[in-house]
Order: C-alpha cells, then structure tokens, then sequence
C-alpha cells in the first residue's frame, strides 16, 4: 500500500523554542511552514526561519495564540493544511481539535474525542483501570455524596487528595489528613473547579508523601499502533515547574521499567489514541508506580528522550497525523546512554524566581559534543514579558549520568546570557549537588534545597 502524502504547508500555532523546533522538523521534511505571531513577539528572529509568517493579533494570549478564530484565518489565508499546535496554548484544548476537524485541518495529535477522554482526570482514571495499570486507591470517579467521600477515606486511610477531574498541573488540589479538612477541601476544591475550569467535579485517592515523578513518553499512529521510547525522571520541580528532566531515571530496576513503560503504552493503546503523549506516574521509594494524569501533546522535555532513543519524536507526530504507520516497533527502540535537560528560565532564583524580561546584549550558547541546545534566543533578542519565561534548553547526552552531570556542569560554565538574571547558576549549584548527583530525589527535593 503506497503510503499517504505528507502534508504540503504546517501551521505553527505557538511560539518561542518550540515553534522553531516544529519549523526544523517541517524544513527537514520538506514541508513548509506557517509561523504565527503576536504584536509582543513581531521581528523575533526565530519567525524568519519559517517560510511565512502572520501576526494574529496583540501580546496578551487571549488575543493570539489562544485565539481560534485567527489561528484558523491565519491557516486558512496561507492554505496550510494542518496545525501543530506545540505546547501550552490550545495544544490539549478539544474544542481547538474540533474545529480543526471541521474546517478540514488535520490537528497533529490526537482525535478530539482521544484528547477529552484522557485530559479528564476521572475518565482518564476509569480507562486506566480497564487496561490494568495501576492507579491510586480513591473514590470510584467523582464525589457525588460528602458522606461518600468520607467513607472512601475512612477505608483508604489519611492522607488523602482531592483533586479536579478538569485540573492538572497541581491546580485545585487539597489534602486532607483528616475528616474535618477533607470536608473543607471538597468544598473548595469543587469552587476552586468550578471557577477555574467551567467543571466542578473532583474525586478522592490517597496522598502519597514522598514520591518521584516518572513519565512515559509514548507514540501512536492511526492504525492502532503504540510503543512507549521509555521514561524520564522529572522530579526536580519547583510549584509545578519542571528545572531538571532526565532519562533514563535513576536506579529504577530494569524490570519496574518494563511495567511502567508497558502500562503507558497499554493506556494509549486502550484509548486509541494517536500522536504523542505522555503518561505521568508517581513513584513511591518501593517504585511501585501510579498513574497521575496523561498529557496529550509533545512535552517540553522531549528531547531528552530523542538524545537517549535517536527517534525524532516531531517528525514522528507529523508522520503519524498523516496518517503513515509508526516506522519502528516496541523491539526496534533501544535507549543508549543518558540525557539531561536544564530549563534555562528568565528569572532570578535569588529572588524567589522573579520573571527578569528584557534585552539580551551577550547570548554565548555552549557547544562540543554531546551537547544540544534549543532556544530561539539569540543576541540581542528581547524576552517579552507576556508569555512564560523559558528562553532555552540546555541538553546533553553521554555515556553513563556521571558522564552527562560533568557534560552539564561543563557546558553550563561555557553558557554567558547577559544582562538577564536567569536559572544558569541554580543548575550549575545543582549539578555540584550531592543529593542530585546520587541520584533518585523525590519532588519536594529542590523546594526543600532553597529553603536552606
Ligand atoms: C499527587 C501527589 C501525591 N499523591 N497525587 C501534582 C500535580 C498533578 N499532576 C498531581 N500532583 C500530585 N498528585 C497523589 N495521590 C502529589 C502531587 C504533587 C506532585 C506531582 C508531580 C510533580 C510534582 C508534584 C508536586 C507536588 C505534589
């Protein structure tokens, strides 16, 4: 069977580093590309590396990369016939995927219908179930009944969580360590929900203490194909914000390896899905493992698992939107060495991460071997003050994780930004870090570091 065409013209929805990353992939694939851009980002240099660029209207989000309406103009103008949407932004919004589908874009990531299944924690929850991978013990889909909810913590045993079927990202969680506070919690919860997200359902499951965060990378394509390119270790997070991924994650025993990835897989599988997801696990110090939440678009920290897989996870988002089958199986997919990331962040750690935009004057990425780095900035490039505040990634890969955190240590010493305040010293103080160098730190790890 010949296979099908690939597209002619890809709409870039988003902006910054991972815009330029989708512009790369279309121009290796001879795809053109679309980029679009808010009043805040005009002139930016990474716009130019595309083969056509539209503003869709002023700074604030609102106004343009979350508008629908003049994403789809601006994809209707220059006849793109098909939108990836990055991260962040509209990238997990349904409704977007929706509208793609019926003005006759193709959506790169999954079907509308995959995407609310999984993006609803509860439904997500259930599906899980069916397919046997673990999750935590809790309420059987959302609360219904208060009395309810205390009995189900009775039996389960505080601490327990209440978090929104519509949250994620850590919004509208309480715990609760006994029945007075789980009381209050479902009250607020629900509000905080129903405030937040238009939904106001939440449910109930254990809180575990001290955990690690593993997550799954997996991959899909139409014909009911799915293999996981294994996990990463996310634990190094600051209020929800990743600092630090690497893979493979430390000391996790090859055969709880196996499980987790398997159980990823299993779960997308199950929900027949297509594209690239992520399925987020915690793990407790048994590395029994279960499942947080899934996240239905290509993540910040996919790099880290293309440096240790060789696989292009972008291309292979594209590939499969088309409608071409995965070009490997579970056998083919073997990692090799390690891979860290450093999200380099304008904003000053020694003033409680304040944002720190404005002009770069001196941009001197490091470089050698075995070291990658993907920004959009440049010199004399300007961090706007209306969007997030990662300017850059620094990767590297090496043989073994000692190797890879003397590579980083080395390569965040050769890294000069000025005049910005940014995150280079936190990660430099990191990778000299005994905790961080042996390896295996629960998520709470760097909070408790900086309070020190
Ligand atoms: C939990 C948990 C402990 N036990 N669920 C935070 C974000 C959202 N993805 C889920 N989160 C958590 N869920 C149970 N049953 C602890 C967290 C959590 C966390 C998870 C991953 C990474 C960082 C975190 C920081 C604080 C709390």
């Amino acid at each position: 069977m010949p296979s099908p065409p690939l597209f002619s013209r890809i709409l870039i929805a988003n902006r910054g580093e991972i815009a330029l990353r989708i512009i790369r992939a279309c121009r290796e694939m001879g795809i053109e590309s679309v980029a679009v851009f808010s009043e805040a980002d005009r002139g930016a240099p990474y716009l130019r590396m595309a083969d056509r660029a539209i503003c869709i209207g002023a700074g604030p989000a609102a106004e343009s990369y979350l508008n629908i309406p003049r994403i789809i103009s601006a994809a209707e103008i220059s006849n793109a016939d098909a939108i990836h949407p990055g991260y962040g932004f509209l990238a997990e919004n349904a409704h977007f995927a929706e509208v793609c589908r019926d003005c006759r874009i193709e959506f790169i990531g999954p079907s509308p219908e995959a995407m609310a299944k999984l993006g609803d924690k509860v439904s997500c929850k259930q599906t899980a179930r069916a397919a046997k991978v673990p999750v935590f013990p809790g309420s059987d889909g959302a609360i219904e009944d208060e009395e309810v909810a205390v009995q189900v913590a009775q039996k389960i045993g505080y601490p327990v969580i209440v978090k929104a079927a519509a949250g994620g990202g850590g919004r509208g969680m309480r715990v609760a360590h006994n029945e007075i506070a789980l009381r209050a919690g479902l009250k607020s919860a629900t509000q905080e929900a129903a405030a937040a997200f238009g939904n106001g359902a939440v449910y109930i499951e254990k809180f575990l203490e001290r955990a690690r965060h593993v997550e799954v990378q997996v991959l899909g394509d139409k014909q009911g194909n799915a293999v996981h390119l294994y996990e990463r270790d996310c634990s190094v997070q600051r209020r929800h914000q990743k600092l630090i991924e690497e893979a493979p994650g430390p000391g996790i025993d090859p055969k709880k390896r196996e499980e987790v990835c398997k159980s990823a897989a299993r779960l997308i599988r199950a929900a027949n899905y297509h594209g690239a997801a992520t399925v987020e696990f915690l793990m407790d110090e048994k590395q029994n493992f279960y499942l947080l939440e899934v996240n239905t678009r290509v993540q910040v920290e996919h790099p880290v698992t293309e440096l240790i897989t060789g696989i292009d996870i972008v291309r292979t988002m594209i590939e499969a939107a088309a409608g071409r089958p995965l070009p490997f199986r579970q056998r083919d997919i073997v990692t090799r060495g390690h891979a860290i990331e450093c999200r380099i962040n304008a904003e000053d750690p020694a003033r409680n991460f304040a944002p720190s935009p404005g002009a770069i004057t001196r941009f001197e990425p490091p470089g050698g071997p075995g070291v990658r780095v993907d920004t959009h900035a440049v010199t004399g490039y300007r961090v706007p003050t209306n969007y997030d505040s990662m300017i850059c990634k620094l990767l590297v890969h090496a043989d073994d994780r000692e190797r890879a955190i003397a590579r980083m240590s080395r390569a965040l010493r050769e890294f000069v930004i000025e005049p910005i305040k940014t995150t280079i010293p936190l990660h430099r103080e990191l990778m000299n870090d005994a905790g961080f160098s042996r390896g295996g730190v629960d998520i709470h790890y760097l909070e408790r570091l900086l309070k020190k």
